[in-house]
């Protein structure tokens, strides 16, 4: 007997392709909804350190498109680790997992307020993005970017920051704007 999931999940890759427009190059990989399921397709693809610069990986909940447009991220936002170059190699791969395990095993008290999470491999720097659903939720906001930092062991000092996606779709120029910090 397998290990049901609370939740059904989707991961998605993105390959950009300038010739057409953003959402086509959104595709569905897989959905999975037990344990096992998750650890065979996790096991089969590749590690996010050794795909190529401008792809990402997705992990959503089933029917949720990893993207701004979508009904349950319109009003949300993201928790963002924005990663040195020097830490694909050493975190980044650790990060993405510990981040999936927390999704897919409900870690958090507010788990109905997550979306999904987005990897983003880039020359200037890696992104790994946890999407929630409502920005103006500040407690769901605050518990789920509490425990990830802890769930990361990222020290105390470093300082990460909540970005409304109204905000990251206005952005002009590279001031971040913040609207939560842990
Ligand atoms: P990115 O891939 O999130 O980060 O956004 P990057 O700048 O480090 O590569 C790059 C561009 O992709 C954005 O400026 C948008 O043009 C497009 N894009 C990204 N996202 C997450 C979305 C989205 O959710 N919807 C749409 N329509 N475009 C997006």
């Amino acid at each position: 007997v397998k290990h049901p999931l609370q939740n059904c999940w989707t991961l998605w890759y993105f390959e950009n392709d300038r010739n057409q427009p953003w959402e086509k190059n959104q595709r569905e990989i897989a959905s999975f909804q037990t344990v096992e399921d998750f650890w065979s397709l996790y096991n089969h693809i590749k590690p996010s350190s050794e795909l190529k610069q401008g792809t990402d990986y997705s992990l959503f909940k089933k029917g949720i498109r990893p993207m701004w447009e979508d009904d349950q991220n319109k009003r949300g936002g993201r928790w963002l680790f924005s990663l040195e170059k020097k830490q694909r190699s050493n975190d980044l791969d650790r990060y993405w997992l510990d981040i999936i395990l927390c999704l897919i095993g409900e870690a958090f008290e507010n788990s109905d307020d997550i979306c999904g999470a987005v990897v983003n491999i880039r020359y200037k720097g890696d992104k790994i993005g946890v999407w929630t659903q409502d920005a103006n939720n500040g407690t769901a906001v605050l518990e789920i970017g509490r425990k990830l930092k802890e769930r990361l062991h990222i020290q105390a000092r470093t300082i990460i920051g909540y970005e409304v996606h109204k905000d990251t779709m206005d952005k002009t120029g590279s001031s971040s704007k913040y609207s939560y910090t842990v």
